[in-house]
Order: C-alpha cells, then structure tokens, then sequence
C-alpha cells in the first residue's frame, strides 16, 4: 500500500509530465506511472438510459458515481452503430471500410490491435466476455470470451484450453471474471482489461431480482414514439425495427401453448403478434391496435431498463472492489457501449441508423491521477479515438494508420484549437436484420446530413432547432446554402479518410454469428 506521501508525489508527476516533456523535450524527466486501464464496454446501452446523462427512464447510481468522480463526454459517436464494426473500430482505430469489418464478418486475425501495441509497450493484456469479432482475440495475455452473442443465463464462455459452462447470471459473471483477472495479473506490470457485458442486447433477459424489480414500472414513453415519418426518406417507413410492429413474442417474454416444441415453438416464439391476451385485475384481457402498442413499449422497456440495473449494480461493485485494492488512484476506468439504442424513439428499438440515440455511446472515465472530478467535454468524439487515447496513456506512440485522435486533452477539461468540428458516419448492413437503409453522412456541431446512397435520397436536419430530428430540411429553400457547405464537407471527409466505396457493393459474409456452435463440436451445445 502506497504511503499517502509517496501518492500526493506520484500524482504530481504524472499531471506534471506532459508540461516537463513540453519545456524540455530532450531531458529525461522522472517517468510518470501509467495508468492502469479497466475499459467495462455494454453491448447496446444507449447515453439515454443512464441518470448522469439525464435519463427519463432509470436511475443508474452507480454510473452516476463514475461521472461525478471522473469525466462524462457528451458528444461520443460510433461510426457504423452496430456491434461486430464498432467493436473492430474500438481495437484498430480505424474506420471499417479501413479494418475490413463493415458488418458481421471476421476481424481478419492477422490484424494488429491497439492490445499488440500495449503489451509491447509493457502492458499486461486480458479480454473477458462478449468479443464478438468472430476471430479469436489476438493481442491478450489472457482471454475468456462468449461465443458469439453468448446467452444471459448459464453461459458458456472459452479460452485457449477450451469451453466451461458458469452458472448464473451473465453479467454477475463477467464481473466476477473481470475482477479475479484484476486479483491474477502480473503485478508489475499496468494492467489494459477489456470487460465487455453482453447485456442489454436483444432479447434483454434480465436476472428474476431485476425482472421484478421492474415487472411493473410504467416507463415515460419518449417524444417522438408516435413519430409519422413525415418529411423524411423512405427508410425510417421501410424499417423493420418497429417497437410496435416488429417485437416478437420472444422479444415480449410471451407464454408459447403447452405442447409446443422444435421448430413449431421457435416459429411461434418468432412471429410478430397483433393481439396479445393479457391479465389485469385477475382478467383476461385481449389487446390491439393502440393499447397493444403502448404495452409493447412498456414490456420491451422494462426487461432492457431491468437488464440495465444489473449492469450499474456491478459496476458499483466492481468500483468497490477497485477501491478496497487501494487500485483507485492510478486506474482509470472507463464506462461505455458499442453504440446507442433507440428506446421508443422514432418508433424503433436497435441502433443502426445514423439518427443521434444510436450512434451515440455513453462515455464515463475515473481517473483520479489525471481527471477533475465533474468534469464534462462536449469535444465531438469518435470510437476511433479509443485506442489512440490508450496509446497515448501508455506513453505508446500512436500510428498514422489509426484515423482517430488521443482524448486525453478532452480528459484534462481542454479543447485544442484544430479539434474536429464534424464527424463521417457510414453504416452498410442493408438488408440485415432490420430492413435498414444503407447510407453515410456527416455530423457537425449543428447539423446533420445523411445520404441513403442506394436510392440517392438525403435527410438533413439542424440539430440546434430540432434536436429530435423530426424535420428533414434538406428541400428546404431556406436551407440549401446549409446543404450545399454539408455536402461539400461529408465529400471531403470521405476522400480524407480514405473511404473509396469499398463496400458499397458486395459485403463480407454475415459470419460471428454462425459459430462456434454449427462449426465446433467441442462446444458444449453441439451436444444438445
Ligand atoms: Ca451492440
């Protein structure tokens, strides 16, 4: 245990070291101790459903400690808003059609990763939970990953020596994983762990403690869960992530028919129920139309919101823990998802689409050695800026291929005078799961355009007027000057970065998915 002399000293330096480096570049001044790094990664835990970002629909305490005593970035964006791209981005750095993961395909293996970069600088390297890159880790010291999407109850994960079921529930287990490879790491070392929940992805099965907890909670329904589409593209009327229209029972936790089994119960557990038979009042009670709707939203709503608590329940204990180690001081933990979600708004559940609750990610760190605490950046940040920032931490240098930037100014509470003023955004996965329209586009500190580019139709919106994006102006006399700047900046910003259409064609095969059950008879369910 550091003396609290020894720690004021250390502290001092490490916020000194940069201005030393600065006044006298060619003199060795006194290392700064590198931060450890806990990076905990949901899987589709949207900004909106956390208290410190202003949530209507929870409270999540424990997240709402991280920001208090650290950092909260306001304007954190995914690049292409779905799991297996954004988690591919995370690793290299790099935009997909740069790291060759656009949709569910492999990271191709032979890929260098931000975690090859720290172990060389030194870092112990580990990975636990949802990786879902298809490909084994590369990289990692250690790693314990789910197959696939994994499962909330039981589930399976593997290492190097193989598959082992863990009793319990997923996200008690992750963090029980994440904290023994804290206690079994080589101690003199920094730590870089990776700790990725499955929760709250689809079919947001919560614990039976969090299910009850709010099996009857009335949610707030968003503003714009009625939305019409009027004025807009024809994407936002072709989707096929419609709370009202596209939850199947198994999505609504529906009771299938005694009797039913094999590909019988998947095909009624998978269709998409117009009336629902419920009991209210010790009734039965059909619904329909509206009030199906509505209770549609409050059932989705209260398995995610319930799957959500246990997240923020570990989290504290997770934080505990790290405190109890005296590992607070020079641990920065960082909070995050791989993208948003959209809770009811616009009328849709998933994330995908380039409408502001999807791609943007919550983004927590604690830090005490290098972050104020309460400290708030509204600096425009990507997820290619993850790994440049952990290289830069590490004292690493961060190379040229990697088209994000180092956060760490926005950490310290500044904003350089050259940092980026809009982001590009391109998501390919059309038709996918969803029906979602392919389309790329550009966001600026005040406005948004986006190019749906198989139809060649645009959507334009001004952020400050309408924050909720229900007013398409781009045919907007009044707003052409607007569009005319947007469309000169997303063309240079794509030539910039290197995007030449890639993958506007012909897609990688859909491929994280499919194993390693169908491919692997060692796993566990391949017995079943
Ligand atoms: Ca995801």
């Amino acid at each position: 245990m550091k003396t609290n002399r020894s720690r004021l000293i250390a502290k001092r330096i490490a916020r000194l070291a940069p201005v030393l480096l600065l006044l006298a570049p060619g003199l060795a001044a006194a290392p700064a101790p590198r931060p450890n790094i806990l990076f905990i990664m949901a899987d589709d835990h949207a900004a909106h459903a956390i208290s410190a970002y202003g949530s209507r629909v929870n409270q999540t305490p424990h997240l709402d400690r991280l920001a208090a005593q650290g950092l909260r970035l306001d304007h954190c964006f995914a690049v292409n808003s779905i799991c297996t791209p954004s988690r591919a981005t995370i690793l290299t750095g790099q935009y997909s059609h740069r790291n060759g993961v656009p949709v569910f395909n492999d990271l191709d293996p032979k890929t260098t990763t931000v975690a090859h970069r720290l172990r060389e600088a030194g870092y112990f390297t580990a990975m636990i939970g949802k990786w879902h890159l298809g490909s084994d880790p590369q990289g990692f010291d250690h790693w314990n990953i789910l197959p696939g999407q994994g499962r909330y109850h039981d589930p399976i994960l593997y290492d190097r020596d193989g598959y082992r079921v863990y009793r319990g529930y997923v996200t008690d287990i992750i963090t029980d994983l994440a904290i023994d490879e804290i206690k079994n790491r080589p101690k003199d070392k920094p730590f870089f762990i990776l700790c990725h929940h499955k929760a709250p992805h689809r079919e947001w099965t919560p614990d039976e403690k969090h299910r009850r907890q709010f099996a009857d909670r009335r949610i707030p329904e968003p503003p714009t869960l009625w939305d019409d589409y009027a004025g807009r593209t024809d994407a936002l009327r072709e989707q096929q992530q419609s709370v009202f229209n596209d939850l199947t029972r198994r999505d609504l936790k529906l009771e299938p028919p005694a009797g039913l089994s094999g590909q019988e119960l998947q095909r009624w557990l998978g269709a998409k129920p117009t009336e629902v038979e419920i009991e209210q009042d010790g009734r039965k009670l059909t619904l329909t139309g509206d009030a199906l709707k509505r209770w549609k939203y409050q059932r989705y709503m209260q398995d995610y919101l319930a799957c959500v608590q246990s997240i923020d329940d570990n989290v504290g204990r997770l934080l505990d823990w790290l405190d109890a180690q005296g590992l607070r001081e020079n641990t920065m933990i960082i909070y995050t998802s791989d993208q948003g979600f959209f809770l009811g708004d616009h009328g849709m559940y998933d994330k995908r689409f380039m409408y502001e609750e999807s791609p943007r990610m919550p983004f927590l760190v604690r830090w005490p050695a290098g972050i104020k605490p309460g400290t708030v950046s509204s600096g425009l940040a990507i997820n290619c800026d993850f790994a440049p920032t952990f290289l830069d931490l590490a004292g690493a240098p961060i190379p040229a291929d990697m088209q994000g930037r180092s956060l760490v100014p926005l950490f310290q509470g500044r904003k350089p005078a050259d940092w980026r003023t809009a982001l590009y955004y391109r998501y390919y996965h059309d038709p996918g799961h969803h029906n979602t329209r392919a389309h790329y586009g550009i966001r600026t500190e005040t406005h948004k355009l986006i190019h749906f580019w198989k139809k060649d139709q645009w959507e334009c919106y001004d952020l400050v007027k309408d924050p909720s994006e229900l007013k398409n102006i781009y045919h907007d006399p009044g707003a052409q000057p607007i569009v005319k700047e947007l469309k000169t900046r997303l063309a240079g910003l794509k030539q910039e970065l290197g995007d030449t259409d890639q993958y506007a064609g012909a897609l990688p095969q859909d491929i994280v998915d499919r194993r390693p059950q169908q491919l692997d008879r060692k796993h566990p369910d391949s017995q079943l």
